[in-house]
């Protein structure tokens, strides 16, 4: 019986109160709605079986109990039966496989991206034991493999423009740390040795979350940054400002380079 209200209580009354997600979320950015949906549904078909599952248990144990006189029948089973609650299943499965394969496409940036951000990132983060290192090209330049001499850097501090599609280059220096973006459902892996693109829209101006979602050592817990998402043109004036604070000593950038 507390069960079957622990069930009601998860699967009815936790996602009309917004439990389930860190808020606000689903509004933030489109790919993220869709993976919001994705796991609603999931959760609608396991929440109607689970909730089903209860309420036969507990009529069972009402008409059968001791005391009242009905006994159950023992049988050796029923072969339809088994075929059918194995068939029912595989099918709700092969109809999620197929279902998200959209969704993943476009998390795994392989459909409706555009190519141009992808070619641009709009800065390497690079996770190392226990903070997010962030490197910017300068101004109006796109970011290089390597390090250049009047490239911008930040730590656990990352900008980016809102209303469009923005990619990142995810690095590791130590260990495996996983960027995470819980607002906007973003998680990916940071891998020594590999430089991996991640992609997010962010739709509203604001700051969110950014957390290391993979234990990475004793500090793993500190492991948080920022992510500020804001207007184009003020994402550019902050990179302008940026350059101003690390480069500005009198000397003009284009002499210091020489
Ligand atoms: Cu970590």
């Amino acid at each position: 019986m507390v069960a079957s209200i622990a069930a009601v209580a998860a699967f009815v009354v936790a996602p009309s109160m917004g439990w389930w997600f860190p808020t606000p979320g689903y509004s933030l950015s489109p790919l993220g709605a869709q993976i919001d949906d994705l796991f609603y549904l999931i959760l609608a078909i396991t929440g109607v079986t689970f909730i089903g599952v209860h309420v036969a248990l507990v009529y069972i144990l009402w008409k059968f109990g001791s005391g009242k006189g009905e006994r159950g029948v023992f049988t050796h089973g029923s072969h339809t039966l088994e075929v059918v609650w194995s068939i029912v299943p595989a099918g709700i499965l092969l109809f999620i496989a197929l279902y998200q394969m959209d969704v993943w496409a476009r998390y795994r940036v392989k459909s409706n991206f555009d190519a141009e951000a992808l070619a641009h990132p709009i800065a390497e983060v690079t996770a190392r034991q226990f903070e997010w290192r962030i490197r910017y090209p300068a101004p109006g330049k796109t970011l290089q493999d390597t390090p250049q001499f009047d490239d911008l850097y930040t730590v656990n501090d990352l900008h980016a423009p809102t209303g469009r599609p923005v990619v990142i280059r995810l690095k590791s220096e130590d260990v495996l740390h996983s960027f995470y973006l819980p607002q906007l459902r973003v998680k990916q892996d940071a891998v020594p040795g590999l430089a991996i693109p991640v992609w997010f829209q962010c739709d509203k101006v604001g700051e969110w979350d950014l957390v290391c979602a993979e234990l990475c050592g004793w500090g793993h817990y500190k492991m948080r940054g920022q992510l500020t998402a804001q207007r184009d043109a003020e994402f550019q004036k902050y990179l302008q400002d940026l350059q101003k604070s690390q480069f500005d000593d009198g000397v003009p950038l284009a002499k210091a380079a020489e």
